[in-house]
């Protein structure tokens, strides 16, 4: 809740803005980059609100020097961003490409130039349309590649990174790449979910490897996980509880094992042993995958409150969709996503700043010492430019402040967390939605492609460059 005290966070606590390759750069078939499955899907009629792509995207390919600008004068202490894999080596195989290369070290020095951490994802969910062709995240080779080209660029852009993170959201890639089919390359298969998210985590683990094979055991080495904060819909029935162990277990259990526990949950082998018998983890997988993370990277957006669905009326399913539909929760068709009461944002997702400091406080417990950054947290809401050009975005300031508020609660109950991103530093392709929904601090104005800084932005700034987090007058979201 707002209130009227500052809070105070740390000095050395890093305060950034996060964004992706393929939501912002655009110039999708230039400077010898190829088709990653987003090009492939987003040009598929149907698959994409309004059939837009991110081939122009935010231009950012061609304006980052501007960009850059508005990173140093917000004053960010780190730039969270992605590359490309299908811009620096467009095979998903061999060598790399120097022309896409150089946008990424050319973007990389300026960071280090105006002081500013380069946070770089090699992965957030672009996988080049080869490696798709020959079998995608469900088969092995695609992690064996993955941790190639995580030892190119550790070679390439080496230590002026600050931090690698490997994956992000790699759930995302699995079940709603695989399972849904809701994103790219939009297959409809459960049990290959499962084994691309087996695949993601090896290809996780084998450029962990690289990447200090190449800069030393020193090197910072992180992963981002949208982590479910799962609440049963009716805490008194024991179907609804179950419901909640099991999409724990698919959603959070299938990742946070094997990465931090070094194998995969027991309860999560047995859930779906008819689906899969999980012969496609071999000898020494668990081994390569369980390794040292320098930090946790954490993506927050909302709370999920799950029921388990008695066969009687229509399911409900938060996002929309239908229990008839395809599910990303592989082995949990028979559980409903009910719409939640209250505010939502323009996602539709409800607003639960507590569920931040369960996650944070729960993640602190099963995992003491290890430290946590925020690496996304922020709201689409319907922005309007006013008569004066600015864009009042009092809901987003609120949003923003209500989370970063319950961060830092949990840092007073012990959390470690040693950062926050905001999502997102500039609206851009908001995956299937298209532009429809815009999380910046900074409007895109998609016909102009100028930037505007949204109040939220010039909030911001305040908060990282005091280290305390403004007052804001408290909001009635839901009357909104
Ligand atoms: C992040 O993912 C992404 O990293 C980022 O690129 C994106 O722009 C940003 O958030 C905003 O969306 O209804 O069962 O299908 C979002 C994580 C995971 C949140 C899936 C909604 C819906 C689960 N999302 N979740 S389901």
């Amino acid at each position: 809740m707002a209130d009227t005290t500052a809070r105070t966070f740390p000095e050395d606590f890093v305060w950034g803005a996060a964004t992706a390759s393929y939501q912002i750069e655009g110039a999708a078939d230039e400077g010898g980059r190829t088709p990653s499955i987003w090009d492939t899907f987003s040009r598929t009629p149907g698959k994409v609100l309004n059939g837009e792509t991110g081939d122009v995207a935010d231009d950012h390919y061609h304006r980052w020097a501007e960009d850059l600008e508005h990173i140093k004068n917000l004053g960010l202490d780190a730039y969270r961003f992605s590359i490309s894999w299908s811009r620096v080596q467009p095979h998903g195989s061999g060598p790399l490409n120097p022309e896409g290369v150089a946008f990424y070290s050319n973007l990389v020095d300026a960071l280090l130039e105006a002081g500013i951490k380069p946070v770089a994802t090699l992965y957030h969910w672009d996988l080049p349309q080869e490696l798709e062709d020959a079998g995608g995240w469900p088969a092995r080779e695609t992690a064996e590649r993955f941790g190639e080209y995580a030892r190119l660029m550790a070679e390439t852009l080496g230590d002026r990174v600050h931090t690698w993170t490997t994956l992000n959201e790699p759930w995302c890639s699995a079940f709603l790449g695989y399972g849904s089919g809701a994103h790219a390359p939009g297959r409809k298969e459960g049990p290959a979910a499962l084994a691309a998210a087996h695949h993601l985590n090896l290809g996780h683990g084998l450029a962990a490897r690289a990447i200090r094979s190449v800069l030393g055991d020193d090197a910072r080495v992180s992963i981002t996980l949208n982590i479910h904060v799962v609440r049963p819909h009716d805490t008194q029935s024991a179907a609804d509880r179950e419901a909640a162990r099991r999409i724990d277990a698919v959603g959070n259990g299938v990742f946070l094992g094997p990465l931090l526990e070094g194998a995969y949950p027991e309860n999560l082998l047995a859930d779906t042993a008819s689906l899969t018998d999980w012969s496609f983890v071999q000898d020494g997988d668990l081994e390569t995958i369980h390794v040292p993370l320098t930090n946790l990277g954490v993506n927050y957006y909302d709370t999920n409150i799950v029921k388990a669905f008695d066969g009687e009326g229509t399911p409900e399913m938060a996002d929309g969709h239908k229990v008839t539909d395809a599910t990303p929760w592989t082995g949990c068709e028979d559980v409903e996503f009910p719409a939640k009461p209250g505010p939502h944002t323009a996602m539709g997702w409800g607003i639960d700043p507590t569920g931040m400091t369960e996650l944070l406080a729960r993640l602190t417990d099963r995992y003491p010492g290890l430290p946590l950054v925020i690496t996304e947290n922020g709201a689409a809401f319907a922005d309007t430019v006013s008569e004066d050009g600015r864009v009042h975005d009092d809901m987003r300031v609120a949003y923003l402040h209500d989370h970063i508020d319950a961060v830092g609660q949990a840092m007073d109950a012990g959390a470690d967390v040693r950062g926050y991103f905001a999502w997102s530093l500039l609206d851009n392709f908001e995956w299937a939605w298209g532009y429809d929904r815009r999380f910046g601090i900074i409007r895109v104005d998609y016909d102009t492609l100028e930037r505007t800084w949204k109040d939220s932005a010039f909030w911001y700034r305040t908060l990282v460059t005091t280290k305390q987090l403004p007052p804001v007058a408290p909001i009635d979201y839901a009357g909104r």
